[in-house]
């Protein structure tokens, strides 16, 4: 159960999609990247076949908690003539771009010359565009601002450098022409997120600024610990972070995120805001096997991190 005080609340009837009741075979179903389409809760699961290839399907629903529907057929799979994506899609990323009125995937393509970032344009959910890879190897868990930030578009990302995994923050004129990187949240040595982060769902445009949902990885004796934290980054400068939180807000505790292809992951890809009660839904694979729900409040995010509260007994998951 969780405490009525509690940061993130888990939905009581997780995990929501589980590769049993999926309509194909499927070996996982998890990372999904998730937006409001149509008054419904769109996510593009990823799925991972038994050959331990992933592709990327579309599930909806009215509520975003129950009675999902499946689609039969991908929306993204690994195509032969593409060479970046031989070894399948992976942990896709939705938002809406406002300017060119069109969808943004931004997804991990994953081959032999190891896993970059890609992107793909939709209308409607229906067909995607292509766009290619947007950075060289090696780089993940990537998404753009719904907007463009003094004429360019914006893309955070995790590429991993000299053997670091850091966040980063790149700049584009046009969606293909990417520069000015920069280190965005970095690792911390000695602290929970001391060996990788990521950034988790598209960050969030709130008055006090783009809120950032990431994951922090800490490398341990069993195996590697994945847990969420959170970042404000300025509105207008979202290069500058405004504050960072010390402890993390989420991590795995259930049987669902201990147990399953890789124990002790929550790894948050989607989210979807309830504009007028302010509810996230944010939607995580846990354990590399399945797609979990965890509600917050907006408000409640963003005062905890301003003011860099620490979290009293109940307060977190
Ligand atoms: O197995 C846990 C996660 O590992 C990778 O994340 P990262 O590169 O940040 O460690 C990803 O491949 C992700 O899909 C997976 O859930």
């Amino acid at each position: 159960m969780e405490k009525n005080n509690a940061l993130f609340k888990r939905y009581e009837g997780n995990p929501i999609i589980t590769p049993v009741k999926w309509p194909y075979l499927a070996n996982a179903t998890f990372n999904p990247g998730a937006i409001k389409h149509d008054g419904e809760t769109l996510l593009l699961v990823r799925v991972e076949d038994m050959r331990g290839f992933s592709h990327l399907t579309i599930a909806r629903s009215k509520d975003g908690k129950t009675n999902w529907r499946i689609n039969e057929e991908p929306l993204l799979k690994p195509e032969p003539s593409i060479e970046e994506e031989q070894w399948g899609l992976e942990d896709p990323r939705i938002v809406y771009l406002e300017d060119r009125q069109q969808y943004a995937i931004t997804y991990v393509s994953f081959s032999k010359g190891g896993p970059t970032v890609s992107l793909a344009l939709s209308d409607d959910f229906k067909t995607v565009e292509r766009q290619g890879a947007m950075l060289p190897p090696e780089d993940k868990d990537a998404s753009l601002l719904p907007r463009k930030i003094n004429g360019r578009y914006v893309l955070i990302h995790r590429p991993i450098i000299r053997g670091e995994a850091h966040i980063w923050i790149s700049f584009s004129p046009d969606l293909k022409y990417w520069g000015d990187h920069k280190i965005l949240i970095p690792v911390r040595p000695g602290w929970w997120d001391c060996s990788k982060v990521g950034l988790g769902p598209p960050p969030i445009e709130t008055k006090d600024g783009w809120l950032v949902i990431y994951h922090g990885i800490r490398v341990t004796a069993s195996g590697s610990l994945y847990r969420i934290g959170l970042a404000l980054l300025d509105l207008d400068e979202p290069w500058r972070v405004i504050k960072r939180s010390d402890c993390w807000v989420f991590g795995p505790r259930e049987r669902y995120e201990r147990i399953g292809d890789v124990p002790g992951v929550t790894f948050p890809t989607g989210v979807t805001v309830d504009k007028k009660s302010g509810e996230l839904h944010v939607y995580y694979g846990a354990a590399d096997s399945n797609v979990c729900l965890a509600t917050a409040k907006l408000d409640k995010l963003v005062d905890f991190i301003l003011n860099n509260k620490t979290p009293h007994k109940g307060e977190l998951c």
